[in-house]
């Protein structure tokens, strides 16, 4: 019934708008707005921020009309038609990121109060515009429905971590990272610069830590048997590049969050500087995928002279409010094992190791306070007791957020079942090898991660405030290729960022699943190779042993697909059984599945033999 409904509400009227705004009118029997070669743009406010973006947008609308419109300041519009005006107001009611979008015969009016509630409609209004065909001449004339938009955003943290350190990602690909991050209205890069399998950024007072510690003999790629590669690998960032990429993230509008590892994941810091370490071995950058037991030493002062080095080059180069000091997964033996970290314990009176991870982030989060900067970490720090104003980031499930919010703590909702995108996204043995971490089991359909309620039901009207927003994950252990890194971004990221911005009321899986199918385009279009799998099929098998049958029900997570099956071993083909209901069978059975589209197949074929049980 449900889908019968959503079906009908979509086709009469609705856009296909992802992330899905708060307010959506159609204003069926008006007439539409003709965008083509004769579009202008309209300033009204002065505004270099909107100038600068308003510019930007021309050229992308090249793309479409054929010709860059021309943006024209409003003291020199005289009552045109076919203009887009773009209005900034301070007394208007609105967020900074919210807008307003009308469209009628002769204008489109954006109205918001900051240049990025403009952004943000200008994202909009680019999703009205059909997707152009790869391979197919641009239409340069368009038909946008009369319509009225309102809309902000639900959360403030609309963000998106990649793991650089893994495997490196040019500056190249960071910049293609950010326009699909822009795409779907996500405001907060997270870069994860340093693990221990490299240290990806240039630190001038400590230049081993690129010469050295950005490359390693051998990538481990495998640890399950699907495939085994070996290969060297390494990159880094200089201070130059990292200005040009904050440059082009502010251009959308992104903050970008550098994230340095401490005292964990610190394996190729300590290859590059061994005094750091609690051994004081010789070693070489880590090129295992596991957590590694040797950490920074927290009981040498020149530790926390070498962090507060680094940092004071990193608070240097980024203006974001914050800074990501990791903090995750931290073993203690080396610590338990060490005279330096022992004296340290006394001689500050902390009862254990984990009072010794407090204590170093404390100091480094004192440090950061001092340059006017904010300490996130993952939720391990709720371990050893918060310092004072941390940010948590929670991906082992909502308790530490639950504690950080009780204690009046601003949490990101990273819950790894649902955020994680180097999880499986369908049946593990119908996908490229990805994690399955032990936390999470990592399998992580597009379903799951649209159905996250970021907001834990344990939380009273005041604790909620505290969720300030959440974030998508990519590591990329298993991910090296732009392909690869495609594949497990999309669509699961489409389907977080309508829980980041979408509210709870208005979002609809089913209708969003409709969406989807506009959407595969647009990311056709801007050449993403995103994952097909969620038109992979799943069986759900209600057994009655006793009568040796099964009844069995097929499904997608895909919108209302044509699904073929077989039950006698063959590959299901457009000529085979369609599903229209589950249907009862004869056990021993194997049904094989897949979705086709215009007689082509278009998932992997799913298979599930059901038994008969033995008694
Ligand atoms: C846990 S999440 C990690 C990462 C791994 C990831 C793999 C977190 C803070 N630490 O080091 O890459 O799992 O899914």
């Amino acid at each position: 019934m449900m889908d019968v409904l959503a079906r009908d509400i979509i086709h009469n009227d609705s856009l296909a708008i992802i992330p899905q705004p708060s307010s959506v009118q159609l204003r069926k029997g008006l007439p539409p707005f003709r965008m083509d070669k004769n579009l202008k743009i309209i300033l009204w406010g002065e505004n270099s921020r909107l100038e600068d973006l308003a510019n930007r947008f021309s050229l992308q609308l090249k793309e479409y009309v054929g010709v860059a419109p021309p943006v024209i300041p409003m003291r020199n519009y005289d009552r045109e038609r076919q203009v887009i005006v773009l209005s900034l107001s301070a007394e208007k009611d609105f967020d900074s990121e919210a807008y307003s979008l009308e469209i009628n015969r002769q204008q489109i009016i954006v109205r918001a109060s900051a240049a990025a509630g403009v952004f943000y409609a200008l994202q909009t209004l680019l999703q009205l515009l059909p997707p152009r065909e790869v391979g197919i001449a641009p239409r340069k004339s368009f038909l946008l429905p009369s319509c009225r938009i309102d809309d902000r955003p639900r959360f403030v943290w609309r963000g998106f971590m990649l793991d650089v350190a893994r495997y490196f990602m040019p500056v190249s690909l960071v910049k293609r990272y950010l326009d699909f991050l822009a795409m779907h209205k996500i405001n907060t890069f997270h870069w994860h610069l340093n693990d221990d399998q490299g240290w990806r950024i240039e630190i001038k007072k400590y230049p081993r830590l690129t010469s050295f510690g950005a490359w390693r003999k051998d990538s481990q790629l495998e640890l399950s048997g699907k495939q085994m590669a070996f290969s060297p690998h390494g990159g880094y960032y200089t201070q130059e590049e990292i200005k040009d990429v904050l440059q082009y993230a502010s251009e959308r509008f992104i903050t970008v969050i550098p994230e340095v590892e401490m005292p964990g994941h610190s394996y190729a810091a300590l290859a590059a500087y061994p005094e750091l370490s609690c051994t004081g071995k010789p070693r070489e950058v880590s090129t295992r995928w596991k957590v590694h037991d040797d950490i920074y030493c927290a009981g040498n002062e020149k530790t926390y002279k070498f962090l507060e080095d680094v940092l004071t080059e990193i608070v240097a180069l980024f203006p974001a409010p914050y800074i990501h000091l990791g903090g995750d997964e931290a073993p203690k033996i080396r610590w338990k094992n060490c005279p330096k970290c022992q004296a340290k314990i006394s001689e500050e009176s902390l009862k254990n190791e984990h009072e010794l991870q407090t204590y170093l982030l404390k100091r480094m989060e004192i440090f950061l306070a001092s340059k006017n900067k904010k300490l996130i970490a993952w939720d391990e720090i709720t371990e050893g007791g918060l310092s004072p104003d941390a940010t948590v980031m929670c991906w082992r499930g909502f308790d530490g957020a639950i504690t950080a919010a009780r204690q009046g703590h601003d949490a990101i909702i990273a819950h790894s079942k649902y955020t994680y995108l180097d999880h499986y996204q369908s049946e593990p043995y119908l996908e490229p090898l990805a994690w399955a971490g032990l936390v999470s089991g990592g399998y992580t359909t597009l379903q799951k991660s649209y159905s996250l309620e970021p907001i834990p039901v344990q939380l009273n009207r005041a604790e909620e405030k505290h969720i300030i927003g959440l974030q998508a994950q990519l590591w990329t252990e298993y991910i090296r290729s732009t392909d690869h890194m495609d594949y497990m971004t999309f669509p699961r990221l489409s389907a977080l960022s309508e829980v980041m911005w979408t509210a709870k009321e208005t979002k609809d899986w089913n209708y969003f699943k409709w969406k989807m199918e506009t959407q595969y385009k647009r990311l056709e279009q801007r050449e993403i190779k995103f994952s097909k799998s969620a038109y992979n099929v799943y069986f759900n098998v209600a057994m009655d042993s006793l009568n040796r049958t099964a009844l069995i029900s097929l499904s997608t997570d895909s919108f209302d697909p044509s699904i073929y099956y077989t039950l006698d071993g063959s590959e299901p083909t457009p000529n085979s059984k369609p599903y229209i209901a589950p249907f009862q069978v004869d056990m021993p059975v194997t049904v094989k599945a897949a979705t086709f589209k215009n007689a082509i197949r278009i998932s992997k074929v799913n298979q599930k033999t059901i038994m008969t049980t033995q008694y």
